[in-house]
């Protein structure tokens, strides 16, 4: 088995037209959404990927923190895509996550809107997509994905419970760079089918655990309790309040809890 991550190990035999044909990698970085973000701004090429072996200030959404230790996938991903396609992205990492996961360990991931993949009911990556919008036009989006992978969860107190890691769930490593690979590629599948007008939205929709479960939403010091009754196309959660309203919750705005956890 693989067990750590190189360039060439990324690279070498990668079956990829423009994801990840420049690989940049870091033992140890603060964040690679931020890196690849200045790589962006200095107009890194399109699929352009900064990659690292842990990270030590890694981002979750809303200011909080992402656990990357040794053993952790924290890859980041350039893209130029038109604004009409910056809510689809969310459904290209997470497809391409719970494939490539599916791929190399035979485990069958589920979704958690809005950016969570689970492997039972535990969070095993999550995803951060961040973008440059100036007027109509996207100046570029960054892809930032984590998975915990070979590394005890249990080992690390500030990761919460609730989270999982492929080789918890296996009682074996996986390889890392195989993995990194082939996310790449499931990636560049996704990515490439949305690029030529093809929806990613059922099937993400489809394998979203949330759907008709009740949920707790919390934004900005309110929340928000009832039925989340259907995913919109552009990624947000139509929400049945117990009146019997909608609420349309736009992903990335909010954290959404199932009642039980
Ligand atoms: C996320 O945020 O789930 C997005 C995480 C994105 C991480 C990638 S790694 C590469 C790139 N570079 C970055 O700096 N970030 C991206 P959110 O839904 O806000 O979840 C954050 C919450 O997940 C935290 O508040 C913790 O409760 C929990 N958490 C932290 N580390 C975890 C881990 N390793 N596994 C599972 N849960 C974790």
């Amino acid at each position: 088995m693989e067990a750590s991550l190189s360039p060439e190990a990324i690279t070498q035999d990668l079956e990829t037209r423009f994801i990840g044909r420049r690989v940049i990698y870091y033992p140890s970085v603060t964040s690679t959404n931020e890196l690849a973000k200045e790589e962006a701004r200095r107009g890194a090429e399109e699929g352009t990927v900064v990659i690292a072996g842990e990270q030590t200030v890694g981002r979750g959404r809303l200011r909080r923190s992402w656990l990357s230790p040794n053993g952790s996938i924290a890859l980041s991903l350039v893209l130029y895509p038109a604004v009409a396609q910056l809510p689809s992205l969310i459904m290209v990492a997470s497809l391409a996550v719970a494939r490539s996961i599916e791929a190399v360990t035979g485990l069958k991931p589920r979704l958690k809107w809005p950016n969570d993949v689970l492997v039972g009911d535990r969070k095993v990556s999550g995803i951060l997509v961040e973008s440059e919008v100036r007027g109509s036009s996207v100046d570029y989006a960054v892809i930032g994905i984590g998975v915990n992978v070979n590394f005890r969860v249990a080992d690390f107190p500030e990761i919460p419970p609730t989270a999982t890691s492929l080789s918890d769930e296996l009682g074996s490593g996986v390889s890392l760079p195989g993995l990194a690979r082939r996310l790449l590629v499931e990636l560049e599948g996704c990515y490439l089918a949305l690029l030529a007008g093809a929806s990613l939205y059922e099937e993400w929709r489809d394998s979203l655990v949330t759907l008709g479960k009740e949920v707790r939403v919390e934004s900005g010091g309110a929340t928000q309790v009832g039925i989340a009754q259907s995913v919109a196309r552009d990624g947000s959660l139509l929400l049945r309040r117990p009146d019997g309203s909608l609420s349309r919750i736009v992903a990335g705005e909010v954290t959404l809890r199932h009642q039980t956890e």
